[in-house]
């Protein structure tokens, strides 16, 4: 699958970043192309991988290379004064070629959070591919702004793209661990996790062609419909076969293959989900077993893909397999398309509601403040 990914905002520049770098290191090169859009110079040259002429800095006139510092309102304006400087650049990047465009922000801050809609809104107008997302949620101590700008920015988001695949900042925080080494840690989970979903239907040597490939077309059909999408992951190390295990073997039964398998992908999507939720309440959904050849047991991923079935609410479970032959580890990506209950979301869609209420009651403060300085002699005040 081919696609172009378009880092907006400073957390999204960085994971675009993060695609390129990993994609020009795989075996698999060019899935990835990526370019990077911001209002803040200091984030674009920060950037290490995408080329010069990838980074569009935009609202010069205006912001002077600043930012907008998280005023998502003027980053939406300034995308649409903008919009064509970011079209052009976009056609420029072997457009036709393209299977999806993949639109990655954080929703919490303002360039991201106010420019990834109307570019989605833009990309649906001209072109045929579809235009996902992946937006990056705040964890929850993060503070009110940043739960009103993302519950803004979803609302415009949500109608004009395809899907929009949620990712939460809280679910992934660990006790002890700094902020950089957490958004290092969760930016990697979806450069991996995208980087197998995406490059599982690419051609590669004989030995790593898959008995089931899941090409593009079966990653588009399990978005469309889209709304609210998740991914999980999990993987289980491949142990030294026992001497039960052997002795079985001998005898013609393949021990453990299957319900790791099984395992990998209960384990994916009951405990390690970018957004969690109620799995059961998804519509459609996509797994991918990868391993080594002979892990990939066919029985196995068809148990997985049966469970998952019967688990969500809808009925197509499509699933493949990507052949690593050097790998030491069963993984395995699963997509959920269509989540009907996000508890995650509603939460805080509530939240800046109560904010939006807060902001609009003019400050009491202020006002007390005024009538005591009201009653100070001026200084300009001639005697
Ligand atoms: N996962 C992840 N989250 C990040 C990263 N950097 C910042 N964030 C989160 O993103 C939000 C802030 O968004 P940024 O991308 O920094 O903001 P921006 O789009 O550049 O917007 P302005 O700076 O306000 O113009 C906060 O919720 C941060 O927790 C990152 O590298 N990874
Ligand atoms: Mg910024």
């Amino acid at each position: 699958m081919k696609v172009l990914i378009v880092g907006i905002g400073q957390a999204g520049g960085k994971i675009a970043d993060q695609f390129l770098m990993d994609d020009r290191k795989s075996h698999v090169p060019h899935t990835f192309e990526a370019i990077a859009i911001n209002t803040a110079v200091s984030d674009l040259t920060g950037l290490g991988y995408i080329p010069n002429k990838d980074r569009i800095l935009v609202g010069e006139t205006l912001v002077k290379g600043h930012g907008v510092g998280a005023d998502n309102k003027k980053a939406a304006q300034i995308a649409e004064d903008d919009i064509e400087i970011i079209l052009n650049r976009i056609s420029k990047s072997g457009v036709s070629n393209l299977d999806a465009f993949f639109l990655v922000a954080s929703l919490g801050g303002g360039t991201g959070s106010g420019t990834i809609p109307i570019v989605a809104r833009h990309l649906k107008r001209i072109y045929d591919e579809p235009v996902y997302a992946i937006a990056v949620i705040p964890a929850d101590n993060e503070g009110d702004i940043y739960t009103l700008n993302t519950a803004r920015s979803l609302k415009a988001l949500l109608p004009n793209c395809d899907a929009v695949i949620v990712v939460d900042n809280g679910a992934f925080l660990k006790s002890g661990e700094s902020v950089k080494e957490a958004y290092d840690r969760i930016n990697g989970s979806i450069v991996k996790r995208l980087g197998i979903l995406c490059r599982a239907g690419e051609a590669r040597s004989r030995s790593q062609v898959g008995e089931k490939v899941v090409d593009a077309s079966e990653i588009i059909n399990t978005l469309q419909g889209g709304g609210i999408c998740s991914i999980g992951y999990a993987s289980e190390e491949i142990k030294g076969a026992g001497i039960l295990s052997k002795v079985l073997k001998k005898k013609g039964y393949e021990l453990g293959k299957a319900s790791r398998i099984l395992s990998v992908v209960k384990h994916a999507v009951k405990e390690n989900l970018f957004l969690p939720c109620d799995y059961t309440s998804a519509n459609k959904a996509l797994i991918i077993i990868a391993g080594p050849p002979e892990e990939l047991d066919r029985k196995g991923i068809e148990k997985a893909r049966e469970w998952l079935e019967d688990t969500i609410a809808g009925t197509e479970v499509r699933g493949g397999d990507y052949p690593l032959p050097k790998s030491g580890y069963v993984g395995c990506v699963v997509l959920l398309a269509g989540i009907a209950n996000a508890p995650r979301i509603k939460t805080m869609l509530e939240r800046a509601k109560v904010v939006q209420e807060k902001i609009g009651v003019e400050p009491k403060r202020e006002k007390d403040l005024d009538k005591l300085l009201g009653g100070i002699e001026s200084i300009e005040d001639a005697k």
